[in-house]
Order: structure tokens, then C-alpha cells, then sequence
């Protein structure tokens, strides 16, 4: 019993310490979902939301982040700077790659599915249903729009 109370205090312990330093990279944390807080995405078209578990992504680090995207959403070609490992947890993200957006072009990736691009590959992606994907890689993170008037920091 001393046991099971010292796990369940060593557990609490984390909990707090990972809701306080949500954002922070390294030290051993558990992350519940109701400890995410997301928020607005300045470089996605309006309509995503973001809540960033490991970073900072302009940062040299590891970064792990989750976007929820709503249903019709559609993000045009574009890349970026460092690998990306979108992993899909519920919904359908239709991914394609190239340097055009054609919805025709593109893989049903549902939950489970893993996508990996390359540092400077271009690709593009849409739902039809709200969907939320997990992004893993290493930072300093970015965005590039082949079509610089699809970036929305800049149409501000
Ligand atoms: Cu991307």
C-alpha cells in the first residue's frame, strides 16, 4: 500500500510539473489530453488549432505538436525546413505531394497512418471531416508556400 501511495504522489507529481511546463523540452512527463490547450495557427489558413506538447519549434529540439483541423479544411502546397512525421489520431488527412494542390492526387490517411516528407518536399492536404494529426520531427520548424499569396502572415 506505502508503495502503490508513493507511485500514485510520484505520478501526481508529473502531472503537475507537465501541465506547468507544457511546452518545455526534456525531463519525464505523462501529458493527458485534457492538459492540451490549443490555440490559433498564424501560418495555417484560419480554421486549424495547435497545441505544441515538446518544444519550442524554432528551436534546435525535438518538437511534438497536434493540429485539429475542421471538416473542409485545405492547406495548399507547401514545405518545410526540417522532416515532417504527421501521424494521423482520428479523422482523414488527405495528403498529396507536388507543387500543386489537386485533390485528386492525394492518399486517405486515417487514423494510425503515419506520413513522412522530406526537408524541402512540397506537398499539400484537405479534410472532409475534422481531423487531428500529431507532427513529430526536430526544429527549428517553418513553413514555405510555393504560392507565397497562400501564406496567411502575409495576406494580414
Ligand atoms: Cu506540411
Amino acid at each position: 500500500m506505502k508503495q502503490l501511495a508513493t507511485l500514485l504522489l510520484a505520478l501526481g507529481i508529473s502531472v503537475a510539473a507537465a501541465t506547468a511546463a507544457s511546452a518545455q523540452h526534456g525531463g519525464h512527463r505523462m501529458v493527458m489530453p485534457g492538459d492540451l490547450k490549443w490555440g490559433d495557427v498564424p501560418s495555417l489558413p484560419k480554421g486549424a488549432q495547435i497545441t505544441v506538447i515538446e518544444g519550442p519549434m524554432n528551436e534546435a529540439v525535438p518538437f511534438t505538436i497536434r493540429l485539429k483541423f475542421p471538416k473542409d479544411y485545405t492547406i495548399p502546397a507547401h514545405s518545410h525546413p526540417a522532416i515532417e512525421r504527421v501521424t494521423v489520431l482520428s479523422g482523414t488527412f488527405h495528403m498529396g505531394t507536388g507543387d500543386k494542390f489537386d485533390k485528386t492526387k492525394t492518399h486517405a490517411l486515417s487514423a494510425g497512418a503515419i506520413g513522412i516528407m522530406q526537408p524541402g518536399t512540397n506537398h499539400y492536404a484537405w479534410t472532409a471531416e475534422e481531423t487531428i494529426v500529431q507532427l513529430n520531427g526536430n526544429g527549428p520548424w517553418g513553413i514555405t508556400y510555393v504560392d507565397p499569396k497562400d501564406d496567411p502572415r502575409k495576406s494580414n
